[in-house]
């Protein structure tokens, strides 16, 4: 058995139970799909991932890519690309694709469902197998050409990087030095080092377009500071013919160091440096107009969505290994009967603590992952383009709110219960033997790039609540309302409801003390350092409240799934649901009303500690 084990019945839960997907299918441009094809979709790649990607999971991580400095090369294990040959081969790289690019025809929500599993599986699969994804966003904002281009990428199977970071831009992007000089045939010759770039090389694919901000200079062009100064250039490692794709000369982006790392280990971190050895790194302005960090931020928006779901995927298998074990570990004796030397020894599963830190793993596992698909269900709306131009506006709203509790709040959940999940294991989960530690060490990363969780929240408070006048977590807000004024449960989830409507007055007092704290600060600016010190909080007291908001309602169709009948099968599942729920209201939310007291006692004394005090 491998590594991995995933939750397809949840998955499926999700999709067809709660969200209904298949009520979308068949229409528009999801034409061509049912829930039937749906279905086989997620156990045609379930097979895979437990098999042929799971299987180099371990063995990539012990031995990771080797970095060449004379060819400025990387090579990966070959058991790393026997998996990626599969995932290839099977055409997985269509999922994220719109029809007109070679898709499936299938909607976010189960392309986000389908990429769990790979992501669950073996993360840095899935990164290198950007390239086509990366194509659709050049072909959507490319030239005619550029289009072109864009094809070739994903018939010719290249990969693909994004390019921000560099040694003294990393959250600040805007302080990215690395310029680009304007050349007489139209191209741009890009100088700068680059940092921590993933996938930046790999013998993997013929070819890499590297999507990198650069800041234009030259004659005519007006150099501007900050982001907004930054344009987005395609570099390929190798030129090619426009027509054929045939390769040509290198191009003057090389590798020049691969950094040593404490998890994702087959996925390459790359030191890039552009047009500083001996050959020009030409680039080619993406489209026509230069709103480089506009651009980024798409893809930014997809690679935030891959990476919270990352940490989620990994979150579920940590936690479903961690019960396996807990049914089969013999250790101790009941509670009850401690005092009795001679009583029968029982699993670790039978003592309160195991049970109480197992079921906290499966809340935030599931809950989590109600989320993600939950927020990838306006992404749906805005993929059909099903619904009026204010539907479809509030959608794209919604997403842009969800994004960073997706992200943010399941890597940082991520980390914190998969430490948990090895405490299942005692000393055991210590070991290689067991997949766990290498999922502490691989999610790690989660709450580090594509923004930290500091930069997470700052987006989230500042931009997709204030900058949006509220409309989006409004509507949220109204859903979870309906739910509270619902009869959810038919009397039985009343405690629960009580429970979630104090959490809804928890996490909108928070955010009334912040918002009064920011306009505070056209008086006193200081008072902006009382937001900055709790929209961490805020974005954590968020996702605990979208979690246990989605655990519940999971367990209102649990409820009516089992007075309508279940099968002998499915009972202990709903049961499940409706047990989750329930601790997760009872021991969790309750939390939410100590972090509003903090909120709104904050001060500023924080600020005022010397330095030299800490
Ligand atoms: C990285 C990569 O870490 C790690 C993993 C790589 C994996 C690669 C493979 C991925 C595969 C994925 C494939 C999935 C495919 C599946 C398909 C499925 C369908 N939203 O606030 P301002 C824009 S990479 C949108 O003033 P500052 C906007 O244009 C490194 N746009 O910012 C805005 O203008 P305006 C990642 C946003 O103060 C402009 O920026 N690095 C958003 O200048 C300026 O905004 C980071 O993530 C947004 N949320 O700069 C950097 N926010 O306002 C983190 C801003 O007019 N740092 N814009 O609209 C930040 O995010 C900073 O806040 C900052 C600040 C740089 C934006
Ligand atoms: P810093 O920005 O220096 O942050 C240090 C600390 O200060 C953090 O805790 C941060 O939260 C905090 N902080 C910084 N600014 C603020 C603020 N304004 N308010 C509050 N707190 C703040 N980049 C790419 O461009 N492409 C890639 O493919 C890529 N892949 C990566 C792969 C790996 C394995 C790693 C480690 C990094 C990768 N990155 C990539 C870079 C990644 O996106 C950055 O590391 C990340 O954005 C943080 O930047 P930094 O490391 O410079 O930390």
């Amino acid at each position: 058995m491998g590594h991995y084990k995933s939750n397809v019945r949840d998955l499926e839960f999700n999709l067809f139970e709660v969200l209904n997907v298949q009520d979308k299918l068949g229409k528009g441009v999801l034409e061509d799909s049912d829930e039937e094809s749906a279905r086989d979709l997620l156990a045609e790649l379930n097979k895979l991932a437990t098999g042929a990607l799971a299987e180099s999971f371990a063995d990539a991580d012990r031995n990771p890519p080797v970095y060449d400095p004379k060819t400025f090369s990387a090579k990966l294990p070959e058991s790393f690309k026997k998996s990626y040959q599969a995932l290839w081969e099977g055409e997985w790289w269509r999922l994220g694709l719109n029809n007109e690019l070679g898709g499936l025809g299938i909607p976010p929500t189960v392309v986000w469902a389908a990429s769990e599993l790979i992501l669950g599986a073996n993360p840095p699969l899935y990164m290198y197998m950007a390239g086509p994804s990366f194509a659709m966003i050049v072909h959507n904002n490319g030239t005619e050409e550029q289009k072109r281009w864009a094809q070739l990428m994903i018939d010719r199977g290249w990969g693909a990087t994004m390019v921000l970071t560099e040694p003294d831009a990393g959250s600040d992007v805007g302080a990215g030095r690395t310029k680009a000089t304007q050349q007489e045939d139209g191209s741009w010759h890009i100088d700068g080092v680059k940092r921590f770039i993933t996938s930046g090389d790999q013998d993997l694919t013929e070819n890499i377009m590297h999507l990198v901000l650069a800041r234009p200079e030259g004659p005519g062009i007006e150099t501007k500071p900050g982001t907004k100064g930054l344009s987005l250039f395609l570099v390929p490692k190798f030129h090619f013919d426009s027509e054929s794709g045939e390769l040509g000369e290198r191009n003057g982006a090389f590798v020049t160091n691969v950094e040593h790392k404490m998890g994702i280990k087959a996925s390459t971190t790359c030191e890039v440096t552009f047009g500083q050895h001996g050959t020009p790194a030409k680039g080619w302005l993406l489209g026509e107009v230069h709103d480089g960090i506009a651009q980024m931020f798409q893809v930014i928006e997809y690679a935030r969505m891959m990476v919270g779901t990352k940490a989620i995927a990994t979150l579920s298998t940590g936690y479903l290994n961690a019960l396996e074990y807990a049914k089969e570990r013999v250790q101790g004796a009941d509670l009850p009967n401690m005092l009795n030397k001679a009583a029968p020894r029982v699993t670790i599963m039978k003592h309160p603590d195991v049970r109480r830190s197992l079921m906290l793993q499966k809340a935030y596992a599931e809950g989590l992952r109600a989320v993600y698909l939950y927020t990838a269900s306006f992404q749906d709306r805005v993929w059909t383009q099903d619904g009026t131009p204010e539907e479809i506006k509030l959608a794209e709203r919604v997403n842009d709110l969800l994004l960073p509790i997706v992200k943010g709040v399941g890597s940082e959940r991520a980390t914190e219960q998969l430490v948990q999940s090895l405490q299942t294991l005692g000393g055991s989960g210590f070991l290689q033997d067991y997949p766990i530690e290498q999922y502490i060490r691989d999610a790690k990363i989660d709450s580090l790039y594509e923004g930290t969780t500091a930069i997470q929240s700052l987006d989230f408070f500042f931009r997709k609540i204030v900058r949006d006048q509220g409309q989006a977590v409004a509507f949220v807000a109204g859903e979870i309302t309906k739910f509270l004024e619902s009869e959810a449960g038919n009397g039985r989830l009343k405690s629960e409801r009580a429970l979630l409507k104090q959490a809804v007055e928890d996490t909108q007092g928070m955010l009334g003390s912040l918002i009064g704290y920011l306009t505070a600060s056209q008086e006193d600016p200081q008072s902006i350092n009382k937001v900055g010190q709790h929209t961490v909080r805020l974005l954590m007291s968020f996702g605990d409240l979208l979690v246990g908001w989605q655990l519940l309602k999971q367990s209102e169709v649990a409820l009516k799934k089992l007075d309508a009948g279940a099968s002998d099968k499915d009972v202990a599942f709903y049961n499940g649901k409706i047990a989750v729920a329930s601790f997760f209201a009872k021991s969790v939310l309750p939390e939410l009303t100590a972090r509003r007291a903090i909120v709104e006692n904050a001060d500023n004394e924080l600020m005022d500690v010397d330095e030299s005090s800490y």
